[in-house]
């Protein structure tokens, strides 16, 4: 009888076990069968192998449960992997036993189907191919971040998801009823990695960010996981360069380690590679000039869109900094550019091929008249920022920080055509469910 809870093997190392009996668990994958024989191709996390039963082999029982299974039913199988050059990955297993652990129903996705279809049945169709190898992508991009941060002598810090101050322009925060009293969902963590610098120096959370986005684009989400290091007695250059030394190291750690994952979105790990520091580095006013010499009608002191993080972007094979922006459009903790107080200290990082900003960051003003002035100039209220104001009062020191939106860092290495394929379960504005 086979134990469901037994110790069994997983596909890929089957494999390597030609000549021998292996168990395995895992799913149905592909289903026919012909001349009083059954395959089935099973898959589980490592991959997918044909499986054949033979009438004569197996019980009756077994071979009428095997019968009455669906695609997607659970099962458990012991078999002989034998070689055979015409079997995908060079061997199939000959079933000796076999245990339908879930027959269950017929699995409503079948091929060709809608994508709203498909977003409805989202918590179906995470088990696609194509699904497993972007939520291992994930998985690998969170575990890497983590550990290029982790040499550069980080602390990971948990900051609170529920706050009463935005980070950014306050405009998009959802509301919170909390006891009564009004608060938010965070849209940053920054002011509370501000906070935490002065005792561990070099800190990032990593927790996911809310923001109310009206906007249906490709690459905005109403909640998204953001990484946001800050660090002590940084400035501007010093940040970019531990930006463009993380994104670095994701990007050729995927290729280098997993370049499986990539083939199914056509992405080559060679291309990979090739993102390496530094990454160009053009001031607001020197992407200005560019887009109007490609026919933009941009002036100084616009924002950028889609179009021309697309024109800035479309021929570069690595990302890009535009550095130095208009105090105007930028958040209020950034300082003032001594050199031209038009623009203040700061940077996005933005993908290449059009795939848009996957980083914001700056220098943040450490002096506290100057960040009150800031603040009145921006009608914003003191008060409520008591606590982060004060941190300027006691030992202050430069210091500087930035966001990585990671699905946005995905959504670029897989080359995916919307922003809701990076995370398991995405919430967008016209999206909460499942
Ligand atoms: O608004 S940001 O540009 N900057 C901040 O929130 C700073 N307070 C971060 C910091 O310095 N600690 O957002 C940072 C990044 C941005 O570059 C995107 O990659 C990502 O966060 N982001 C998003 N990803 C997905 N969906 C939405 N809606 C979104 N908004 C920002």
């Amino acid at each position: 009888m086979l134990d469901m809870y037994s110790k069994c093997m997983h596909v890929a190392s089957a494999f390597k076990r030609e000549g021998n009996e292996v168990v395995i668990k895992g799913w149905i994958y592909r289903k026919r069968s012909s001349g009083g024989k059954q395959f089935i191709v099973v898959r589980d996390r490592t991959g997918t192998i044909q499986c054949v039963a033979d009438k004569g082999k197996i019980s009756n029982e077994e071979w009428e449960s095997l019968d009455k299974a669906y695609v997607e039913s659970s099962v458990i199988v012991k078999g002989l992997v034998k070689k055979d050059e015409r079997a995908p990955g060079g061997a199939e297993l000959d079933i000796n036993e076999i245990k339908v652990v879930h027959s269950g129903e017929q699995f409503p996705i079948t091929e060709y189907q809608s994508t709203e279809f498909l977003l409805d049945k989202r918590h179906l169709w995470l088990r696609s191919q194509k699904m497993t190898a972007a939520m291992k992508v994930r998985s690998y991009i969170f575990k890497y971040a983590r550990q290029y941060l982790d040499k550069q002598g980080f602390f990971e810090i948990t900051p609170p998801i529920i706050t009463t101050v935005g980070g950014e322009t306050g405009a998009n925060l959802f509301g919170v009823d909390y006891f009564g009293e009004k608060a938010f969902l965070t849209e940053s963590s920054q002011l509370y990695a501000e906070a935490m610098i002065y005792s561990l120096e070099k800190v990032y959370s990593f927790a996911p960010s809310f923001r109310a986005e009206k906007s249906r684009t490709v690459k905005h989400l109403a909640e998204y996981w953001h990484l946001e290091p800050e660090m002590a007695y940084f400035d501007n250059n010093s940040s970019m360069k531990l930006q463009e030394g993380l994104v670095s190291y994701m990007a050729n750690k995927l290729a280098e380690k997993h370049a499986d994952l990539l083939e199914p979105f056509g992405v080559k790990a060679e291309d990979l590679l090739k993102i390496r520091p530094p990454f160009k580095r053009i001031s607001y006013g020197e992407a200005i000039e560019f887009l109007q010499s490609k026919g933009s009608d941009k002036k100084w002191g616009d924002d950028f869109g889609v179009e021309e993080e697309k024109l800035l972007t479309e021929n570069e094979d690595k990302p890009i900094f535009v550095y130095n922006w208009p105090k105007e459009i930028k958040a209020f903790y950034m300082p003032e550019n001594p050199d031209d107080p038009k623009t203040v200290l700061c940077a996005d990082m933005l993908a290449p091929h059009g795939h848009g900003e996957i980083i914001g960051g700056s220098q943040r003003e450490w002096r506290y008249e100057k960040l009150l002035e800031r603040m009145k100039e921006l009608h914003m209220d003191p008060e409520r920022y008591s606590w982060y104001l004060e941190l300027r009062k006691y030992g202050s020191v430069p210091h500087a920080g930035f966001g990585l939106g990671i699905e946005r860092v995905i959504k670029w290495l897989l080359n995916l055509d919307h922003i809701r394929d990076a995370i398991p379960f995405p919430r967008m504005i016209n999206r909460l469910s499942p």
